[in-house]
């Protein structure tokens, strides 16, 4: 435990360039229930629960996110439990049921497939195309078709449900305050898929031992230290909020303050259902997106501008490092050149297990992290920083 906290305290003070005071409205403890449960037409559905959280500066929040459900548009079905549409692979998907939304006459008309844990609402050019028809549970999927002309925009407001309102917690085989994760991946016909070069900003942090563990980074990462998934803070766990800015649906709105997307393989989101495995070979290249925290960041903006950049798509690529492990080293293989990366492993308590400071990766040239041939099999964190950034994070299997 002190090795722990020292590393906090090093973690704190050396690896982060903070670059504002700490911003965002503090609550602590349960909302006031609003709506038990949005949504108790299907059986076997975890209770989408809204609810209103005041922040110690007198402000309210709806938590966990103040959506469309209730009113839609939806999104078409891909798959969904609730509604029997329960297609076995990507051939018994039928296209032609699904309407189109005409944005521009003479536009193409694009498909768009989107899978999020758990809930999504879809903006073409700022207009909604329709909101996930099943706000929590079972994991669904959606489609979406729309005729539109290059360049348009692409934004989604992306929610981790809770079940514990304003706790940013569920409960999970007996732990009633389970920190849920999170993840969105998104396909669209004309190539565009989720990935790095999308932009991801938080809203809503929560489960937190502290508010604290917030820091605001220089590229505008609302960045949480707190790694532990087990946060034992129950019912006086503490949650941060930010306001929503105006217009961020628009294409005229400006993203460019906004970090970058994370990616995070499918194991790290947990997708064991079949709405993902009946069709893990039809994402491709696609990949899951969120902000810098999976579990904390519970309501999150993305945008992606497509077509005003034809390089995008190769930008996205070049950022992910390729990573394989053997019984003494993890081996990265970068896509990028980082001239002042961090290499760091933890246990997902956070202890750090393997760290290597400054070291310099050249695009394409396999570097190599050396780790214990001891060490226990099971999941790690992983993350590479730049410049005290963090880069890339993700979830390790170690056998
Ligand atoms: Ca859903
Ligand atoms: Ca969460
Ligand atoms: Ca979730």
């Amino acid at each position: 435990m002190k090795f722990f906290l020292i590393l906090i305290v090093l973690l704190s003070s050396s690896y982060f360039t903070i670059a504002q005071s700490f911003t965002g409205s503090v609550s602590r403890g349960k909302a006031t229930v609003i709506q038990q449960n949005m949504y108790s037409s299907c059986s076997g559905s975890r209770p989408s629960v809204v609810g209103k959280s005041t922040s110690s500066d007198n402000k309210e929040w709806i938590v966990p996110a103040e959506t469309v459900f209730l009113q839609g548009p939806y999104l078409s079905d891909f798959y969904n439990q609730c509604n029997n549409i329960t297609p076995s692979n990507i051939n018994a998907v039928d296209l032609n049921k699904i309407p189109i939304k005409i944005i521009d006459e003479d536009g193409d008309i694009i498909t768009g497939y989107v899978l999020s844990d758990n809930y999504c609402e879809v903006y073409i050019n700022g207009i909604l195309i329709g909101a996930d028809p099943v706000p929590f549970t079972p994991f669904n999927s959606c489609l979406l078709r729309f005729k539109v002309k290059k360049p348009y925009t692409i934004a989604v407001k992306l929610v981790d449900w809770e079940e514990n309102s304003g706790l940013g917690t569920e409960n999970n085989n007996g732990n009633l305050y389970h920190a849920g994760d999170a993840g969105f991946i998104a396909r669209f016909s004309d190539g565009t898929i989720s990935d790095t070069s999308w932009k991801a900003q938080v809203y809503y942090i929560s489960p937190l031992m502290s508010p604290d563990s917030i820091i605001e980074l220089s590229n505008n990462t609302r960045y949480c230290k707190q790694l532990a998934r087990n946060i034992p803070c129950a019912d006086s766990c503490y949650a941060v909020h930010y306001p929503l800015p105006n217009n961020w649906q628009s294409p005229t709105f400006d993203d460019s303050m906004w970090p970058k997307a994370y990616i995070y393989t499918p194991e790290t989101v947990g997708v064991n259902f079949p709405a993902w495995t009946n069709f893990t070979s039809f994402w491709t290249t696609s990949s899951f997106i969120w902000t810098s925290n999976l579990v904390v960041d519970n309501l999150v903006l993305a945008r992606k501008t497509v077509g005003s950049n034809p390089s995008s798509i190769l930008e996205s690529t070049e950022s992910k490092p390729i990573i394989s492990v053997d019984n003494q080293h993890i081996s990265i293989i970068p896509h990028q050149d980082i001239h002042h990366a961090s290499i760091q492993l933890f246990s997902l308590v956070g202890n750090c297990i393997s760290s290597i400071q400054n070291v310099q990766l050249i695009a394409g040239s396999p570097y190599q992290l050396p780790i214990s041939n001891t060490l226990p099999s099971g999941v790690y964190y992983f993350s590479i920083y730049d410049s005290k950034i963090p880069v890339y994070t993700s979830t390790l299997f170690i056998h």
